[in-house]
């Protein structure tokens, strides 16, 4: 079986006003879709038939196939993407996940921060990631369908789309308000703490 766009973990208009359901249907409808059918249409041409998600985007990583890789990155980042994203006034981080961030940041005041400046101040189309690696978090960010599934170490606990076609429904060209917008009464902190456990990269994966 093809790779399948997965169902958002919410409804279309649950995450407004901060991402409207026009946005989603785009997002989700139309990009995502478009890198499912991308991948699904290389991944032969490729010699990777039947390959798992995440062997795709490392074989393409390795042979340095940069179509197949950025779509598949994108389909896999999209997938986590959505998974990280609750309707607003949703919990706050808690218990061992609080303990990590007050121990790596000061707080989650300053975490959400550093995220903020790194998604603002990333160049170009990418994602910001906040991840796991070697025991510590880390803010950071990967330009175009770069994935944390393609490094070593990374495990990912958050992501925020940066493309442009992630916000100028909503905001237009200003990514700022959008970072705000998102990170301040979006951010789903339940899926943050599982991640913790290190099987991130598995939940956004899927068998072709
Ligand atoms: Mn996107």
């Amino acid at each position: 079986m093809p790779f399948q766009l997965p169902d958002l973990p919410f409804a279309a208009d649950a995450l407004a006003p901060h991402m409207s359901a026009e946005t989603l249907e785009f997002h989700h409808g139309k990009h995502h879709q478009a890198y499912v059918d991308k991948t699904n249409a290389l991944v032969g041409e490729k010699g990777l038939d039947g390959a798992r998600l995440s062997e795709v985007i490392r074989a393409a990583a390795g042979k340095g196939e940069t179509g197949l890789f950025n779509n598949s990155g994108q389909l896999w980042n999209h997938s986590f993407f959505w998974q990280g994203l609750a309707p607003a006034g949703g919990p706050r981080p808690s218990g061992k996940l609080a303990a990590l961030i007050e121990e790596c940041f000061g707080s989650t005041e300053a975490l959400l921060e550093r995220f903020k400046a790194e998604a603002v101040n990333h160049f170009a189309s990418g994602w910001a990631w906040l991840i796991l690696d070697g025991g510590k978090l880390e803010v950071t960010s990967l330009h175009d369908g770069d994935t944390p599934v393609a490094h070593e170490g990374m495990q990912p606990l958050l992501t925020l789309d940066l493309w442009e076609h992630a916000y100028y429904i909503d905001y237009r060209n200003a990514r700022p308000k959008f970072v705000d917008a998102v990170v301040d009464n979006l951010v789903n902190w339940e899926f943050v703490a599982q991640n913790l456990d290190g099987e991130g990269v598995k939940r956004a994966d899927q068998d072709s």
